[in-house]
């Protein structure tokens, strides 16, 4: 059975846009509500266990702040601060200062090439994913992708199946007709949970966690100039990512 669509998370994995990106536009978004909490890079990597920006700052008030008194209208100030985070965190990508991991635009261009669908899950919010893509991989980037699966689309976020699962109905394929891509563990859980097989590139975030079940996990897609650096599998000795590796890899597994 031939390859027929690749499936991208997008935060950690098509850039890395948590540390520089989504970390400062939630301060940004406190400090606006006169706020005092100020997530820095430790707190926010022990963050992004829970995935879900909304969901992000409720686990925070319950595990790092438990003297927080909730006002009556918490549902409401919490929707309000992660609509506020969205203005800050678009604003960061149309000033181009977040961009795309290696790799990530040649694959995606040689995928379209070979006639690869290509489809986004993620858990981050659509107009996160629409800036990402236009202010850092092209001005019509969205229409390079039949399917984005993104946000509050179904309730229960990643390691849920569910956003796969969403996104494999809209293409009208079974997992087995694809390839996905995350960079972390809940990310994993969610593509296999909905019986996708995975190739894992790994952040500073996520370097440390456990990827039992992905076909490999590399440092990052490579160039054919900068190759990756393999950290789990056997890729038999290729050191970039290309259409034709991951056709192997597809039918190696099938
Ligand atoms: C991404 C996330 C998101 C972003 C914030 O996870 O956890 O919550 O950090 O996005 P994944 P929003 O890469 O596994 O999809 O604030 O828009 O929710
Ligand atoms: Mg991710």
């Amino acid at each position: 059975m031939a390859l027929k669509a690749l499936l991208f998370d997008v935060d950690g994995t098509l850039a890395d846009t948590e540390r520089d990106g989504h970390r400062p536009a939630f301060n940004a978004a406190f400090r606006e509500f006169g706020l005092d909490w100020d997530w820095d890079e430790a707190l926010y990597g022990r963050l992004l266990a829970v995935t879900g920006g909304k969901e992000r700052i409720r686990y925070f008030l319950e595990q790092f702040l438990p003297g927080y008194r909730k006002p009556a209208d918490f549902d409401e100030l919490v929707a309000e601060l992660h609509r506020a985070k969205t203005r800050h965190y678009t604003a960061l990508l149309a000033e181009g200062r977040i961009p795309l991991r290696p790799g990530v635009k040649r694959l995606l261009l040689e995928a379209r090439a070979a006639g690869l669908r290509l489809a986004v899950a993620t858990t981050t919010t659509p107009e996160n994913v629409s800036a990402l893509l236009r202010y850092s991989l092209a001005e019509d980037a969205m229409e390079w992708f039949e399917v984005i699966a993104a946000g509050d689309i179904v309730p229960a976020k990643k390691p849920a199946p569910d956003i796969y699962e969403w996104a494999l109905c809209e293409l009208r394929l079974g997992p087995q007709d694809c390839l996905a891509f995350e960079d972390s563990r809940n990310g994993l859980k969610a593509s296999l949970g909905a019986g996708i097989r995975t190739l894992v590139t790994v952040n500073g975030y996520t370097a440390h966690e456990d990827f039992g079940g992905a076909l490999a996990v590399l440092s990052d897609l490579g160039e054919p100039m900068a190759p990756f650096r393999l950290l789990q599998g056997d890729l038999g000795g290729r050191d970039c990512v290309d259409v034709s590796l991951l056709q192997q890899l597809h039918a190696r597994q099938a």
